[in-house]
């Protein structure tokens, strides 16, 4: 099998990706080909592949390619033979996966574009109410985390797990202002137990120069 991950050690959405083909043994099929997705540039030869522009985006040989994170996910699921079921087929056991998901996922659709506006917009534009509603839900969402985090770790490890686990982990790489652990004991010690799983330590954040094409 020959993959090909457009692939960023900076990129969130990348990790999980990252994180799902390592629990599920496909991690060492995959070339990362390091690919320049800025949200202002949009990337002509990744466009080819993938019109949104965005990474992950996985080619595969002669097959069409896969991209969103949470798409590739599913597909490292479904093609690998070893690792934890990421996506249960029991229905009331998906929902609830594929919500968790969706709660890790969206504190990222709030960090990304917070960091876009902080970053790349010029200080005299940035929008100072926006950033004033980014920082109030991504304290409710891991508000929410924190009460819920108890019987979320009961649950066998899942993509839901994945997607909550690398949001945090985002938080700490850009967001460390934020303190998001302050008044969350149950959450850190649940996150520090997640750290030290093969697949997130194989896949660690850092800002690596950046291609210039
Ligand atoms: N929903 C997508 C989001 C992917 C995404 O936004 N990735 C960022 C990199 S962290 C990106 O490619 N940004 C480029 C852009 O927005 O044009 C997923 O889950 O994969």
């Amino acid at each position: 099998m020959s993959l090909t991950l457009h692939w960023s050690p900076r990129s969130p959405y990348v990790r999980k990706a990252m994180v799902a083909l390592h629990e599920k043994g496909l991690a060492d099929h995959v070339t990362t080909v390091r690919t320049a997705a800025d949200p202002l540039i949009p990337h002509e030869g990744l466009m080819r592949t993938n019109p949104l522009s965005k990474i992950p985006t996985l080619e595969r040989d002669g097959a069409k390619p896969i991209f969103d994170s949470r798409v590739i996910m599913e597909w490292a699921d479904a093609t690998g033979t070893q690792g934890p079921r990421l996506f249960p087929s029991e229905p009331e056991a998906r929902w609830r996966t594929l919500s968790l998901e969706a709660v890790g996922n969206g504190l990222l659709d709030i960090a990304l574009p917070w960091l876009v506006e902080v970053r790349m917009r010029p200080e005299n534009l940035r929008y100072d109410v926006q950033i004033d509603a980014w920082r109030r839900k991504l304290n409710s969402v891991v508000d929410w985390l924190e009460a819920e985090i108890q019987a979320i770790a009961e649950r066998p490890f899942d993509a839901g797990h994945i997607a909550i686990g690398v949001a945090l982990c985002y938080l700490d790489f850009r967001f460390d202002s934020e303190k998001w652990r302050q008044t969350r004991p149950l959450l850190t010690a649940w996150h520090a137990e997640f750290s030290l799983r093969p697949s997130v330590l194989a896949t660690t954040f850092r800002d690596d120069p950046r291609p210039t094409a």
